[in-house]
């Protein structure tokens, strides 16, 4: 008999350990972690096993096939939308084939043991590209079918990983004799900039509001990379993890698409900037922009609409932005790094 688990990708990056954190104190206890790198403490121990190694590795998921029954993936392994910028075929490697090769087992441990496997995908509003300014400002908050035009490698990933997920969940091998619909079943998020009182972020675009906050509670000086107007929708990791819960726990058929748009709060730079000024009123933060990273954001869409995530599984955010100041970000922020 294999052992059944729960597979993480991507286990030390910022989701990963928000998801590890939360699984466990829901009493999870079957996790198996990889990632590139030696998992800290804090997951090692709350995972069974952490392995090193990458999702490129074909030889490694080998060994995971035979090894487990695999009840669940969380698919967080990605070089996020800076990053990828700098190295775009290495980007569309792990974000795409990374993912393929997942989804493969997914759909052969299915196969094998004869029951669904869920499969979570972490997309984002990278997948959104608005051609200038004046639409950003005019269009409102979008719905998922809007604006597919990704101007990113990551959000070119993003949104062709989210067809991966329905091919394999509803198409896969549809020519051969045996129907294999419904053996994975894909389930995915757009998120928005993602804030954690615990991490900071690494490679990413909208990382100014996490690196802003941080910084400030550290006494450090900060230089944003954006204009104090550059707006895109944000929430608190903790946020971010109930949506991964409250999606994963849904029945089927409740469901009426696979990828939902998910978000709180959508302030500008220069918004945030004041807030983090109410706690940290000495905050030594500058704008000095980067054109570039400035122009990804500029094609993010301002606000998003996630009316069916609520509609069909009761998703609401629990911070507003005062909330994710007062009630998340600054308790936490505050006893980290002022003890130290
Ligand atoms: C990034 O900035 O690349 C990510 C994202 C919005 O998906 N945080």
């Amino acid at each position: 008999m294999r052992k059944s688990i729960i597979l993480i990708s991507g286990v030390n990056g910022e989701i990963g350990h928000g998801l590890v954190r939360s699984l466990y104190d829901q009493g999870i206890r079957n996790m198996i972690g990889i990632d590139l790198s030696m998992a800290d403490d804090f997951v090692l121990e709350r995972t069974e096993d952490c392995l090193i190694g990458n999702i490129l590795d074909r030889n490694l998921l080998e060994r995971i096939n035979a090894q487990y029954q695999i009840e669940s993936i969380y698919h967080m392994a990605a070089l996020l939308s800076t990053r990828a910028e700098f190295s775009p075929v290495i980007a569309h490697e792990v974000n795409v084939d990374g993912t393929l090769n997942l989804l493969d087992l997914a759909m052969e441990q299915a196969q094998s043991h004869g029951q669904t496997v869920k499969f979570f995908f972490p997309s984002s509003i990278a997948v959104y590209g608005i051609p200038n300014l004046e639409k950003k400002t005019s269009v409102g908050a979008i719905h998922e079918d809007d604006f597919r035009y990704p101007q990113t490698m990551y959000g070119c990933n993003k949104l062709y990983c989210e067809s991966l997920g329905d091919y394999y969940s509803h198409y896969y091998k549809r020519l051969s004799a045996h129907d294999s619909s419904g053996l994975v079943d894909f389930r995915s998020l757009r998120f928005p900039g993602i804030i954690s009182a615990q991490t900071l972020p690494a490679g990413g675009t909208s990382d100014y509001a996490p690196e802003m906050i941080h910084a400030a509670a550290k006494r450090q000086h900060y230089s944003c990379f954006v204009r104090e107007d550059a707006t895109i929708p944000f929430m608190t990791m903790s946020d971010a993890i109930r949506a991964i819960h409250l999606l994963m726990a849904a029945p089927q058929n409740a469901l009426t698409q696979m990828v939902y748009n998910v978000k709180a709060f959508n302030p500008s730079a220069g918004e945030f900037l004041s807030i983090v000024k109410t706690y940290y009123p000495d905050a030594d933060i500058d704008f000095i922009i980067n054109d570039n990273r400035q122009a990804i954001i500029d094609s993010w869409p301002a606000d998003i609409n996630d009316d069916q995530a609520r509609k069909d599984w009761g998703w609401s955010a629990k911070h507003d932005l005062d909330k994710a100041f007062s009630e998340y970000l600054m308790p936490e922020i505050r006893s980290r790094y002022e003890h130290n």
